[in-house]
């Protein structure tokens, strides 16, 4: 068995950042489903757990939802988001593969701000329905998980551009999406501008995903100094992933998924990863946070032979 890295799995009971609550249990169920014994199997001996809460021990005060000018919970997202991008830096600094269990995916704006510390260059495969990339202004919700890779890429309210006093904190040319099924104008009108690499399910059903996988693995090895895998569970289709805050139909299968992270796992390329919008509440017989971990597993290394 090959020397495993040391990993710092770190779990972040939030849910802020979506429209639906629960996604903060997501943690939680993903542990449940075996995780770290699954990881301890594949020869993960050094495994540090962590957790970033805003409310430390889960009490949390009853307080009026702060919203300041479309952005709901900005002031709670920047503050939690501040928290771990420290952890995440820590864990980088220390030598440790940081791997984020989600949490609604407004918690990419921390680990992508701790990473961009320590990567001058940092590649991100966004792996997800959506693209993440509306801003207050282009915002049909208000929930700033659908604003995560437009705020890395410094757009958006200086609370969450700002953290670490870094901005941007990647590079438009550094992203690659995969899995776009359902976006907004304003995000459609980014991608277009900005010449962020699409890979929409038209494209994955076209070429396959195989083909997608690697023409993507490519693009971001030579251009890059590290790649951030950043999977949001709604990438999945619904049949496959009950368990989220907004299934979106026509999404990626099992064998698409699991081919995804087998081939960057091969690739050698992937950095830092997280896994969000988990949501224990919607799922069914805990499909969805069983398939999270079998994902990281093989993402981290687990080979069928
Ligand atoms: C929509 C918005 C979103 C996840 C929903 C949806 C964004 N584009 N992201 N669920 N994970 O409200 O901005
Ligand atoms: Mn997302
Ligand atoms: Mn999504
Ligand atoms: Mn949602």
């Amino acid at each position: 068995m090959r020397t495993q890295p040391k990993l710092t799995a770190i779990s972040v009971p939030f849910d802020l950042g979506a429209a639906c609550r629960g996604a903060s249990q997501g943690p939680e169920a993903i542990m449940q489903a075996g995780l770290l014994q699954s990881l301890g199997i594949l020869g993960f001996t050094d495994i540090q757990t962590a957790e970033v809460a805003l409310h430390p021990g889960g009490v949390k005060p009853l307080s009026a939802q702060t919203d300041t000018a479309n952005l709901h919970y900005l002031a709670e997202i920047a503050a939690l988001n501040s928290k771990l991008a420290e952890q995440v830096s820590r864990a980088v600094q220390q030598g440790r593969f940081p791997l984020v269990l989600g949490g609604d995916h407004s918690i990419a704006i921390g680990s992508i701000a701790g990473l961009a510390r320590h990567y001058r260059k940092l590649g991100v495969i966004w792996i997800d329905a959506h693209s993440d990339l509306n801003t207050a202004k282009t915002s049909p919700s208000g929930n700033i998980h659908g604003m995560s890779l437009a705020v890395s890429l410094g757009l958006g309210h200086p609370l969450l551009t700002d953290l670490l006093q870094i901005r941007p904190k990647i590079r438009p040319e550094h992203v690659v999406l995969i899995g776009s099924r359902s976006l907004d104008e304003g995000e459609k009108k980014l991608i277009r501008s900005l010449g962020i690499k699409c890979y929409t399910m038209y494209d994955i059903d076209r070429k396959g995903m195989a083909v997608v996988m690697q023409e993507a693995i490519n693009y971001l090895k030579d251009r890059t100094d590290g790649v951030h895998l950043s999977y949001d569970v709604d990438s999945l289709d619904p049949m496959e992933a009950p368990g989220t805050g907004t299934a979106v139909k026509g999404g990626l299968l099992f064998r698409e998924a699991f081919l995804a992270v087998e081939m960057l796992c091969e690739s050698g390329i992937v950095t830092s990863a997280e896994f969000v919008e988990v949501n224990p509440l919607l799922d069914r017989e805990n499909t969805t946070s069983e398939l999270t971990a079998g994902l990281i597993c093989s993402l981290m290394g687990d080979a069928i032979l």
